[in-house]
């Protein structure tokens, strides 16, 4: 398995910041994009002081913390569970037929229930036990270079904040709900776990443009990635394993799917409403995950 340290890295242009050599070098304070407090106009708690107090309360705990000490615990409240158990009761109920076998697979090991939303720190220590990973709180949606940076050092930064109780089947950024229902089962996957940390190890020292792309590949395979299994279509992206109607969409005859090339250029990501029209589909994890690594090497080599 790669390790960072075996990529010798000539630090080239100036402007760029710092390669990380490990962990300890990525901060998870600044870098925030949406965070906090500060939601946008069309943002379902805009409206809600009491939600924004809580966003900016949570948000400031994960600033404050330390790599190496544990995740603080978060007394989330009997309205915030309620929205977890819909999200989990609903979901559920489309796995058996939507995800594919790893995530089935590794489900089970999380004993996910709905009278209790889970503390990162319980499932830091699960997938470190599995795979290694480790989770990491921040306050917000982390700048692109470093949070795949952090993929890198098997490092999953995560938000601890829960969508606003007005529709629990929709966030327009990443919540808990998001970040366990979606990544956490897939990265107690060896081989998926591999595919992630070859992308982020590939964006060790990459310039903006390559960050961009290497952007665009986590997009299509870890938040919207699709398998194939026995001839039929099924989900292993986070971003469509945390979406009831995302995951139908996937299902439906509506989206058309693709092979991924990671040299070709990649279409415009759409994050805001609406299902992706076209998903990539993959053969294999390891598979994807060779492909992956030939991209990275030209990043490696040359400039
Ligand atoms: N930040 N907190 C957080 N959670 C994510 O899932 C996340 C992120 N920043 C960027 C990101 N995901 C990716 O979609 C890519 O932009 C790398
Ligand atoms: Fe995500």
């Amino acid at each position: 398995r790669n390790s960072p340290k075996e990529h010798p890295r000539v630090s080239s242009a100036a402007v760029l910041p710092p390669v990380p050599r490990s962990i300890h070098d990525i901060p998870n304070g600044d870098h925030i994009l949406g965070f906090g407090a500060n939601l946008a106009e069309d943002h379902p708690g805009y409206h809600d002081e009491e939600y924004k107090r809580r966003r900016s309360c949570i948000a400031d705990l994960a600033k404050k913390h330390k790599i190496g000490e544990p995740i603080p615990e978060i007394n989330y409240t009997t309205e915030e569970a309620h929205v977890w158990a819909e999200v989990l009761t609903k979901l559920s109920e489309l796995y058996p037929s939507h995800a594919c076998k790893e995530y089935l697979e590794s489900f089970p090991l999380f004993n996910f229930s709905p009278n209790k939303i889970p503390q990162l720190e319980e499932l830091s220590q699960i997938l470190q036990h599995y795979t290694g990973w480790k989770i990491r709180p921040v306050a917000g949606l982390l700048h692109p270079r470093q949070f795949l940076n952090g993929l890198a050092f098997k490092t999953f930064h995560s938000t601890q904040y829960i969508r606003h109780t007005s529709n629990p089947m929709y966030t327009p950024e990443p919540d808990i709900c998001h970040e366990i229902l979606g990544h956490m089962p897939m990265l107690v996957h060896p081989e998926f776990a591999d595919l992630a940390q070859v992308i982020g190890l590939a964006s060790l020292g990459a310039s903006d443009k390559e960050i961009w792309h290497l952007t665009k590949l986590y997009w299509y395979t870890v938040e919207f990635g699709t398998i194939e299994e026995n001839k039929e279509v099924k989900a292993f992206g986070a971003g469509i394993l945390s979406s009831f109607g995302e995951l139908q969409h996937m299902k439906s005859s509506k989206p058309t799917f693709q092979k991924l090339d990671p040299f070709a250029q990649l279409p415009k990501m759409s994050y805001k409403d609406g299902f992706q029209n076209m998903y990539f589909l993959c053969q294999s994890f390891s598979d994807t995950t060779e492909k992956l690594r030939s991209y990275a090497r030209t990043i490696h080599s040359g400039n």
